[in-house]
């Protein structure tokens, strides 16, 4: 393990178990292969996708052989059903010459990829060929997450993101070991995703963004694209279509969803918590059950998040009578829910997933909905607004960001824990937990990574590894050497002070 005072490597997250082996490093050159031991063509697909990084800034062939034949020197891929590793936990092993990757599963293996890369020098990241050399400490790495989600929400309503843009995202949360991609495709300044039954929602709900900024959505192709090369990357997508508030680019679109069947002009400011579905129409029911159903079509994954946060605009009596009717919609089309805190006042069905969201700690006021969430046996994802909310500024000079929840650095981002933070929220009671990019303020995909990272790392670490050796001190070290990872890649990172950057 990594001392505080020796850290030998700048894995993030930071594994389970890490040690020096007493070797000589293993290095790639113009003769390295890989090798799919694995059988099974997703494991082969690994296999494919480290040759294809490797390739690009080594610019050596890499090429990779399937079966057990193994020439030297080689990086192994190898299924192994035999170790305790769990659906995502791996081995990796690297010595002088061979570098071998174990895990039970292909997902496995892909984590594994993920940290096989951070132990080669960071111009490996680079689109274009680069002089090596090209070495791999010798080491061993026993390593298992401590939370199956690990999420990363992008809020794709308040600004549009392009397909191209959704995919980089993907491409660089993955390498945080990120295995959820969260989107919130729906909200008062916009409607992104197409509904074949309501298509006024994306072409007229989807018109527009916060400012009058250029709208967009994705059609069902785009987002069946979305959750294909997230899938190739082992992250799930779940969709977000937020009810019964934040609905205004529905209501916008449809006069027969307002109570006073009037549609209300295209929102385009930053205002929340002013739009409600009408919770008294029949009407109501059966958009939610089309729109339900044909997100649940293209949506492989298990969770469809319906939000359910800031519904100020809707009685509470009418919440609940709301979050009843949506259940057996939400169960009917073979998924089950997700939603904010908020959501928990509502008798929710098992298997529901709880997202917290509030700053609050402890017993205070704020924590009641995560308590309720508990009582009725459900499991949280959390994301505290003080550590996990990446529209937060870093401090008062960052040029875009909200503040209501403070600021958040760096440290904010790795210096807590979801099982701690709050009175009766155990270790138990977490699913995990996921980074939140609300984008009011956020201008484009150079504005969004500048505020994923450094955070996202941070929260991350906070969701994979263990609770113990959770150090700062050790962590910003390891922090520092991501940021020539990410000029690599040409990152607009924030060279927060808290980090040693070299
Ligand atoms: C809140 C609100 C969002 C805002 C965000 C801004 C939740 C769950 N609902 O978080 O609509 O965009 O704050 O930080």
């Amino acid at each position: 393990m990594a001392g505080l005072t020796e850290t030998h490597h700048a894995v993030i997250p930071r594994p389970a178990s890490i040690e020096k082996r007493g070797d000589a490093p293993f290095a790639l050159t113009p003769d390295t292969h890989i090798v799919a031991a694995a059988a099974g063509e997703e494991a082969t697909a690994v296999a494919d996708h480290l040759a294809a990084l490797l390739r690009r800034a080594t610019g050596y062939p890499v090429p990779v052989h399937r079966g057990t034949a193994r020439p030297r020197p080689a990086i192994l891929l190898a299924l192994d059903s035999h170790r305790r590793l769990g659906a995502e936990g791996y081995r990796l092993q690297v010595a002088r010459n061979s570098v071998q990757l174990e895990a039970k599963t292909s997902e496995g293996l892909f984590r594994a990829v993920q940290t096989l890369r951070q132990l080669l020098p960071a111009t490996v990241e680079s689109t274009s060929t680069q002089s090596g050399p090209w070495t791999i400490p010798a080491v061993s790495v026993a390593d298992r997450p401590r939370f199956g989600w690990r999420g990363a929400h992008l809020d794709v309503s308040r600004r549009f993101f392009s397909l191209a843009e959704v995919k980089r995202y993907i491409d660089l949360v993955c390498q945080y070991k990120i295995n959820v991609l969260h989107l919130h495709l729906s909200d008062d300044q916009g409607w992104r995703i197409v509904v074949d039954r309501w298509p006024r929602l994306a072409t007229h709900g989807g018109s527009s963004a916060v400012g009058g900024g250029p709208g967009g959505y994705y059609t069902k192709l785009d987002y069946r694209e979305i959750v294909r090369y997230a899938a190739a990357r082992y992250v799930t997508v779940v969709p977000e279509i937020d009810t019964p508030g934040h609905t205004g680019a529905a209501l916008a679109s449809y006069p027969e969803l307002n109570c006073d069947g009037r549609s209300p002009p295209l929102y385009t400011g930053v205002d929340v918590g002013f739009s409600s579905l009408c919770v008294e129409k029949e009407i109501t029911y059966e958009f939610l059950d089309d729109v339900v159903r044909e997100l649940a079509e293209i949506t492989p994954g298990r969770y469809l998040h319906l939000g359910g946060d800031e519904a100020r605009a809707t009685a509470d009596a009418d919440y609940v009578r709301f979050i009843d009717r949506l259940r057996p919609i939400v169960r009917r089309h073979g998924k089950r829910m997700m939603g904010w805190e908020e959501m928990a006042r509502a008798r929710l069905a098992p298997g529901t997933l709880v997202q917290y969201w509030s700053p609050a700690t402890g017993s205070e006021p704020g924590t009641a909905p995560a308590r309720r969430a508990v009582e009725q046996g459900l499991k949280l994802v959390m994301s505290p607004a003080n550590h996990a909310y990446l529209d937060m500024k870093y401090d008062r000079g960052t040029p875009v960001g909200l503040s209501w929840a403070g600021y958040v650095d760096a440290r904010d981002a790795h210096d807590w824990d979801p099982a701690e933070l709050i009175d009766g929220v155990g270790e138990k009671d977490v699913a995990g937990v996921e980074s939140a990019l609300w984008t009011e303020t956020i201008a484009d995909l150079k504005d969004a990574e500048f505020m994923t990272f450094p955070r996202l790392p941070g929260i991350a670490e906070v969701g994979w590894s263990p609770r113990a050796g959770h150090h700062w001190e050790d962590y910003r070290r390891r922090l520092a050497a991501h940021g020539p990872r990410w000029e690599a890649q040409r990152v607009n990172f924030y060279r927060s002070a808290q980090v040693p950057w070299p």
